[in-house]
């Protein structure tokens, strides 16, 4: 399979995590989104909404990280990213689908760019933007996840694939995390693991 991607994409992230977990060999196809070329015709003709991740499968391309992953654990049942049961399944995906649906596309770099360009926002401003919404969503998330080794559960779910990343990205943006011990550890736990680091930026090719 081949993943388009970028090192910094935190979608892109998610994906690799699952997998590495799932031990499946996979090319990256870095798409440079600092240069634009997420919107260039040729990956639009793979992915239409011009974002990575993208997998290229024998059957065909899929777009949207949560989408690739859930057709992944189907495919390859083997390490599973959600619990058996049902109730469980359900809470994990309220936290994946939190950080995925809630906090993250308002920090995407597309909407950053549109309040620098269109509203003429300060990189301070955007920064506070950025750190608030983050801020949000951890508040809930911190009451929601057991105490570490992960979210839900002692194995890594689609909770910790997309906690992880936001965690990176907060770190990234400076972000003070000191409110949040049980998110800390889930992090701190979660590093330890092959699948999770040899995922993160600093290690992809396209790595800067
Ligand atoms: N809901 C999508 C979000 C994908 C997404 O927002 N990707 C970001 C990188 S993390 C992107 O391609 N951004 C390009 C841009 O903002 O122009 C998913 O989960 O795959």
């Amino acid at each position: 399979m081949k993943l388009y991607s970028y090192f910094r994409s935190s979608a892109a992230f998610r994906v690799r995590i699952a997998l590495n977990l799932k031990g499946l060999e996979y090319e990256q196809l870095p798409i440079n989104l600092r240069e634009g070329e997420q919107k260039s015709e040729e990956f639009k003709a793979v992915n239409p909404l011009g974002l990575v991740p993208a997998l290229e499968t024998e059957q065909g391309a899929l777009g949207q990280s949560l989408a690739i992953m859930e057709w992944l654990d189907e495919a390859w049942p083997q390490t599973p990213l959600l619990p058996d049961d049902s109730w469980q399944k359900a809470r994990v995906r309220a936290m994946a689908y939190s950080i995925a649906c809630d906090i993250h596309p308002l920090d995407n770099l597309r909407v950053l760019k549109y309040l620098k360009t269109n509203f003429d926002q300060s990189e301070d401003d955007v920064t506070t933007w950025y750190h608030h919404w983050i801020a949000q969503g951890f508040d809930a998330l911190e009451q929601q996840v057991e105490a570490a080794p992960f979210c839900v559960g002692d194995k890594p779910t689609l909770a910790d694939i997309c906690l992880i990343p936001q965690v990176s990205n907060a770190k990234r943006f400076s972000m003070n995390l000191t409110s949040y011990p049980k998110i800390v550890g889930i992090w701190e736990h979660c590093m330890t693991m092959d699948a999770f680091k040899q995922a993160v930026p600093e290690n992809q090719p396209d790595s800067m």
